[in-house]
C-alpha cells in the first residue's frame, strides 16, 4: 500500500531538494505529452473539420496544461442526445490566434457550428464544467501566448499571461458569459451547492512589488454571478498548484483550498483559503497579523500540498533538518550540508499537525519513510559520489554504530559486481541494494518496507 501510494504522489511532487541543495528553476508545466490516439469517433470529427478549413496552413492545437491535451474534444455537452465536438486549431495565413471550431452531430454527421477566435496564440487549458447546476456543461477555454510582451505599459506584470473565456452553450452556439486574467485557475465546488466554481489566482509583478491575489467566483441558475469575492493571499513569485478537501470546523462543512507557488528564489509557500458552505463566507487561517514574518509553510523545497496517505485530508509538506546528518559531494564546492525530512501536515484550526515523515533523496528516485519515533535516535549521511546512504544510531549526541546502508547501481554494476548488497529493488532505472548490520533499532522488513521508488 505504502508503494502505491508514493508512487503516486510523485507525479504530483515532480521536484525535491532534501539531498541535492536549493534549485528553482520553475516546473516545466509547459511540457507536451503525446498526443492521444485519435479513435474512429475522432476521425469523422477530424474529417468535417478539414473540409471547412484551408488543410495547407492550419496547425492543430493542443492544451498546454490539464489532463486532455487533445486538438479534438468531443461531448454531449448540452444533454440533447447528439455528440459535440471542439476543434483546436491556429490559421497563420489568417491570424496568429488560436481558434476553436465548433461542431454538433446530428445522428448522421458532423455539422459545423461556429468558429471562435481567441485571445492568444495559444491554448493553456480546456475545461468543461457545471458552474450554474443546471446539468449541462459551460465551456471554460483559456488562453495563453508564449511570448509576452515585456514592453508593456502595465505597471505589474501578470505571471503566466492567461486569460480565461466562459461560454454557455445554448442550442449550439457559444455565448460568451466572463473573460479573467488569470495566473492560475482551480475549478471545483467551494461553497458545496453542488454547482462548479471558480477560483482565480493572480500574480502581477513590477520591479518594486509584487501582488498576489485569489477570486473565487459562483453563479446562480441563470448563470449571473452569486457571488465574486476577492482577496489577498501570500505574496507569491508564481501559483503552481490548487487544490481542496472538505473539513468540518466549528460543526460546520467548509471546503479548504491549498495555494502552492514560489515565495522567493529560495522558497516555496503554501496559503489557505477556507469556504463556508452554508454562506459560502471565506477565511485566511494562515494569514497572521504579524507582517514581515516567514509564512509557517516556507519551505526550500518544491513540493506540492497533496493528500500522501489517501484519508481525504490534504497534507501540506514543510522541511525539518535530520539530526547529525549530513550530504557529502566531493565534486561540490558547496560546504556539506544536512539532510533535510519532509513533514507532511494537516492543517487543525491555525496549527499544524504532521502525520508522516520521509527522507527524500530525489538524485536517486528513491524516498525512505522515517517513523516519528526515529528522529533523534537514527540518522543518516549520504555520499553524492558513491550514490551511497548510510543509516546510524545516535547515542548521547553522537554517530554511533551503522544500521544499514542502501546503494542505488546502474544495472551494468548490479550484474558485474553489487559488493555484497542484497536486493532491495529493481526498478526501470536502476538496481537499489542494501547490506543491513543486526540492531535493535530497524529490522531487515522495515527496511525493505519503509524504502519506495519514484518514476
Ligand atoms: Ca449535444
Ligand atoms: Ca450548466
Ligand atoms: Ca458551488
Ligand atoms: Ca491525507
Amino acid at each position: 500500500m505504502k508503494k502505491r501510494i508514493f508512487t503516486a504522489i510523485t507525479i504530483i511532487l515532480c521536484i525535491c531538494f532534501c539531498f541535492s541543495g536549493c534549485d528553482f528553476t520553475l516546473l516545466s508545466a509547459e511540457e507536451l505529452i503525446r498526443p492521444p490516439k485519435i479513435s474512429g469517433e475522432i476521425s469523422s470529427l477530424q474529417k468535417a473539420f478539414e473540409s471547412t478549413v484551408n488543410k495547407e496552413f492550419v496547425q492543430m492545437k493542443t492544451p498546454i496544461n490539464g489532463d486532455d491535451r487533445s486538438s479534438y474534444f468531443i461531448l454531449d455537452i448540452d444533454r440533447d442526445g447528439n455528440d459535440d465536438g471542439f476543434v483546436f486549431y491556429s490559421d497563420p495565413s489568417i491570424d496568429e490566434f488560436a481558434r476553436v471550431a465548433v461542431f454538433r452531430h446530428d445522428g448522421n454527421e458532423w455539422k459545423s457550428v461556429s468558429v471562435i477566435v481567441g485571445l492568444a496564440e495559444e491554448i493553456y487549458e480546456v475545461g468543461f464544467n457545471d458552474i450554474n447546476g443546471d446539468g449541462n456543461y459551460e465551456v471554460l477555454i483559456s488562453w495563453t501566448t508564449l511570448n509576452p510582451d515585456s514592453a508593456s505599459n502595465e505597471t505589474l506584470t501578470l505571471i503566466g499571461s492567461r486569460i480565461l473565456t466562459l461560454y454557455k452553450f445554448n442550442n449550439s452556439a457559444m455565448t460568451l458569459l466572463r473573460t479573467e486574467n488569470f495566473t492560475k485557475m482551480y475549478v471545483s465546488d467551494f461553497n458545496g451547492d453542488g454547482a462548479d466554481d471558480i477560483f482565480l489566482s493572480t500574480v502581477r509583478i513590477s520591479n518594486d512589488s509584487n501582488r498576489t491575489r485569489g477570486r473565487i467566483v459562483t453563479f446562480n441558475k441563470d448563470c449571473s454571478v452569486n457571488l465574486d469575492e476577492s482577496f489577498s493571499l501570500i505574496g507569491m513569485l508564481d501559483i503552481v498548484s490548487i487544490i481542496s478537501d472538505s473539513v468540518k470546523l466549528h460543526g460546520e462543512q467548509y471546503t479548504r483550498i491549498y495555494v502552492d507557488g514560489v515565495l522567493s528564489d529560495a522558497a516555496f509557500v503554501t496559503d489557505v483559503v477556507e469556504c463556508s458552505n452554508s454562506d459560502g463566507k471565506l477565511s485566511f487561517p494562515l494569514h497572521s497579523e504579524e507582517s514581515g514574518e516567514l509564512p509557517v509553510t516556507a519551505r526550500s523545497s518544491k513540493i506540492y500540498s497533496f493528500d500522501i496517505n489517501f484519508d481525504g485530508k490534504i497534507e501540506v509538506p514543510t522541511l525539518m533538518e535530520l539530526p547529525f546528518s549530513k550530504r557529502i559531494d566531493e565534486n561540490s564546492e558547496q560546504e556539506d550540508n544536512t539532510l533535510n525530512l519532509v513533514i507532511w501536515s494537516n492543517l487543525n484550526g491555525q496549527d499544524f499537525v504532521p502525520v508522516f515523515k520521509t527522507l527524500y533523496n530525489k538524485s536517486d528516485n528513491y524516498y525512505f519513510i522515517f517513523e516519528d519515533d526515529w528522529v533523534s535516535k537514527i540518522t543518516a549521511v549520504y555520499n553524492a559520489n558513491s550514490s551511497s546512504l548510510v543509516f546510524y544510531s545516535v547515542k548521547n549526541g553522537v554517530i554511533a554504530d551503522k544500521l544499514f546502508s542502501i546503494m542505488t547501481f546502474s544495472k551494468s554494476d548490479w550484474n558485474s559486481d553489487n559488493y555484497d548488497y542484497d536486493l532491495l529493488f529493481d526498478s526501470d532505472a536502476y538496481v537499489y541494494g542494501y547490506k543491513y548490520e543486526q540492531n535493535d533499532f530497524i529490522s531487515k522488513q522495515t527496511v525493505k518496507d519503509n524504502f519506495v521508488t519514484i518514476s
